[in-house]
């Protein structure tokens, strides 16, 4: 009897050396994927190994002399013997594969995969999402029964899924909008971001708002724009509103600060498209905070979207460990992330978005 052991990139490419090599009467007892060794072997395409036996006995079957059989009947056993064959070969074939294809339930007991799993329906991602990442696992050929290498697949996985862009400031003055629900962190966002540009990087920057229905909220933008020594405009209707921009047209960024809007309410967002139409803004960043509801999340995204919504900014971070939903919003928006901000303190509290820092929030690491 010989056994032999084939390695090969598909299954069907092993059947045929071993068809070659032993004959059509080879058995298949085994088969499995596998990784070739060594430390490059782990970023390579796993292989197919399978182990076939020839029964050293099957040449010696009694084999009847030509001369014995009515040739016709000959030339029909033949046809009907190599018929039956190919078909057992196919059978066996089959049988081999299906021990490497796993169902989607059975993949999903695999230790590792079921711990992965457990792990980001904890951070609040939907199970939707989550049976999504682990497809993208199988797809890409991750030994799901290793841990480090599942672990080290869905870091990859979110890597090509998340998106994120800082401003682009490619021409001046460069004017960007912050639009969201109430309360989010608009205005104190704002007063991040003009500290950043202006203090630390040396740009022209002038603050408009468009939120003057509380005294409070000018009052607030005011004492910001104070302390960072950059003027402020405070446009009542259009028309200021394109007063200010004509005043500020010698700035490189303009930060617009809006009424925090609700996303039921069209009549609200309504009034924003008005401003956007009267100058179009080269960016509109939607403030959504980590502390809304997955539910609240969905309308929010389709009340501001069709704003002409750029960019996303994560606020509030710090206010929660479950940040599976910003995935969700990341994924399902494909609107590039451009700011997270972590705190109350202006302007510290601000940080530059980046796939490593979303990855990071997202799975806890
Ligand atoms: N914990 C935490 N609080 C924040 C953050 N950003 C803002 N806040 C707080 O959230 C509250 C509301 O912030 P604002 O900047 O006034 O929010 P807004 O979106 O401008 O609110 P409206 O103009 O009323 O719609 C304030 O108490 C802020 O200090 C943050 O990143 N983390
Ligand atoms: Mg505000």
């Amino acid at each position: 009897m010989q056994v032999k052991k084939y390695r090969a990139d598909s299954m069907k490419e092993a059947l045929e050396s071993i068809k070659k090599e032993l004959g059509p009467e080879a058995l298949i007892i085994e088969t499995r994927k596998v990784r070739s060794k060594g430390i490059l072997g782990f970023f390579q395409p796993l292989k197919v190994e399978v182990t076939a036996v020839l029964e050293g006995t099957s040449k010696q079957l009694y084999q009847p002399k030509a001369a014995e059989i009515d040739p016709k009947v000959m030339e029909n056993t033949v046809k009907e013997v190599a018929r039956l064959k190919e078909m057992i070969n196919t059978i066996k074939s089959e049988s081999a594969l299906s021990t490497v294809i796993k169902s989607p339930e059975e993949v999903l007991q695999i230790k590792p995969l079921e711990l992965i799993k457990k792990r980001l329906l904890d951070t609040g991602m939907s199970l939707d999402s989550v049976g999504c990442l682990l497809k993208e696992l199988i797809f890409d050929g991750v030994d799901l029964y290793n841990v480090a290498a599942v672990e080290n697949g869905i870091y990859n996985v979110l890597k090509k899924s998340l998106k994120t862009k800082a401003p682009m400031i490619n021409k001046k003055p460069y004017l960007i909008l912050l639009v969201g629900t109430t309360g989010v962190g608009k205005t104190t966002t704002i007063a991040k971001l003009a500290a950043k540009y202006h203090l630390k990087e040396d740009h022209k920057v002038g603050l408009i708002t468009i939120d003057t229905y509380r005294i409070a909220a000018v009052e607030q933008l005011k004492t910001y724009a104070e302390i960072i020594n950059i003027p402020l405009e405070v446009a009542f209707n259009k028309d200021d509103y394109q007063k200010a921009l004509q005043r500020f047209k010698e700035m490189d960024l303009i930060f617009v600060d809006t009424a925090g809007r609700s996303q039921n309410n069209m009549i609200q967002v309504g009034e924003l498209r008005e401003f956007i139409a009267a100058q179009k803004p080269a960016e509109i960043h939607l403030v959504i905070s980590a502390t809304s509801k997955i539910d609240d999340y969905r309308s929010i995204v389709a009340a501001f979207v069709p704003l002409g919504v750029t960019h996303l900014i994560y606020s509030k971070a710090d206010e929660t460990l479950k940040h599976g939903a910003l995935f969700e919003i990341l994924t399902k928006t494909q609107i590039p992330l451009s700011f997270i901000t972590t705190g109350q303190k202006v302007p510290e509290d601000l940080e530059t978005a980046s796939v490593e820092k979303v990855i990071e929030l997202i799975t806890g690491d």
